[in-house]
């Protein structure tokens, strides 16, 4: 799963990418408005494995990981054809934005647009985003248009069909709401992905908020599918994530009254935008956490952990992690009867430890 932390300049993006990953990236009151990429991969904390790991003692324990990407450089203006190459490609690579949208008050950190207005300043990224992607439709109707005129007769009915489809992601972006909100089926949601769509990806808006008690969100009307907002300290929660010793986070947290670190609360709310979950295999050797979209099968699990084992796949052993952990031990599961059998298409379940027998 990979995470791109965007917004205006000087919004708090590498404040935030520090909070979230435990970097030291050094921060500027000015921001040099230049592309500017950096990246860092964090476990995702889930304490099913802690305990799984302390049942089993494995050599080795993986956790489920995120990238993140901050990505600076982003500005108004970026949609009237201000989007480079690169940074098209660089927001193209995510699965899910980070919208971080200044709420702070400091009179040390200029403003590009002088005044604090974290509502305009969402807004704004929207709307360029909402530019970029009509642009991208227009351009391609365009050249639908031209391939209709050439009369390819084999193509006709492709090309009609992708037509209505950009017409209406068309309406969606002129009503200047995001492509996310539009009704797809599945077939449509696979035949854009070659487009990168930037308003069709899942965003998380992040007011990085101040001192001053007041919340940022008050007053916003932002009902969008696959999207969701939240307020944190970014300077401070960078600060936490700077700390050690678990005891100093846990007196940390309770001076300012914050119930889980940021790192945590983002990370959950990612899986939720994304829709995705975990699974787990276990052994001597390794106990290590996967995800996979929620829905995802037996098979798709498989493929998830190696292609062999997906191509080869004869039955998946599951045990639910609530039945393990009530009977304690892999033998004290199978003598209650709790281990499952199933065949390819079985839909995994948050939680379920999975062993994949195969044969190659
Ligand atoms: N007071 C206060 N200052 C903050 C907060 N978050 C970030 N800053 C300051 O704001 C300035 C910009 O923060 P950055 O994290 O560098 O912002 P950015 O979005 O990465 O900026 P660019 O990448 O240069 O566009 C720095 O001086 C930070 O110390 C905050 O929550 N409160
Ligand atoms: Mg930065």
């Amino acid at each position: 799963m990979r995470l791109g932390i965007i917004g205006l300049p000087n919004s708090g993006k590498t404040t935030i990418f520090n909070a979230l990953t435990g970097a030291t990236l050094p921060t500027e009151p000015f921001s040099s408005g230049q592309l500017e990429v950096h990246t860092a991969v964090v476990n995702v904390p889930d304490v099913r494995v802690d305990r799984l790991s302390a049942v089993f003692a494995p050599r080795k324990t993986t956790y489920a990981t995120v990238t993140y990407t901050d990505i600076g450089g982003l500005d108004k203006g970026i949609g009237q054809g201000g989007l480079s190459g690169p940074m098209r490609n660089e927001l193209q690579q995510v699965d899910a934005f980070v919208h971080v949208v200044r709420a702070f008050a400091d009179d040390a950190v200029p403003h590009p647009q002088e005044t604090v207005d974290p509502i305009r300043d969402l807004e704004t990224i929207d709307s360029e985003f909402l530019l970029v992607d009509l642009i991208s439709v227009e351009n391609r109707l365009a050249r639908l248009e031209e391939e209709r005129k050439k009369g390819k007769v084999e193509n006709r009915q492709q090309n009609a069909l992708e037509t209505a489809l950009l017409e209406r992601l068309h309406a969606q972006l002129e009503a200047e709401q995001p492509l996310r909100d539009v009704d797809l089926t599945p077939e449509e949601h696979k035949s854009l992905r070659g487009y990168g769509f930037l308003t069709l990806k899942p965003v998380l808006v992040v007011f990085n908020a101040g001192d001053d008690n007041s919340d940022p969100a008050a007053g916003l009307d932002y009902a969008h599918r696959q999207t969701q907002v939240i307020t944190l300290r970014g300077q401070l929660e960078a600060e936490i994530a700077q700390l050690d010793d678990p005891d100093d986070v846990a007196l940390f947290l309770e001076e300012y009254a914050i119930d889980r670190p940021s790192r945590e609360r983002v990370i959950h709310l990612s899986y939720e935008l994304l829709g995705i979950h975990s699974f787990f295999t276990y052994g001597d050797d390794e106990v290590r956490a996967w995800s996979l979209r929620k829905g995802g099968t037996a098979v798709e699990a498989a493929a998830t952990i190696h292609t062999d084992l997906a191509r080869g796949f004869i039955r998946a052993e599951v045990i639910a992690y609530e039945d393990f952990i009530a009977a304690g031990s892999v033998n004290e599961v199978k003598a209650r009867g709790k281990m499952r059998l199933e065949g390819k298409e079985y839909v995994v379940h948050d939680g379920d430890m999975i062993i994949i027998r195969f044969n190659v």
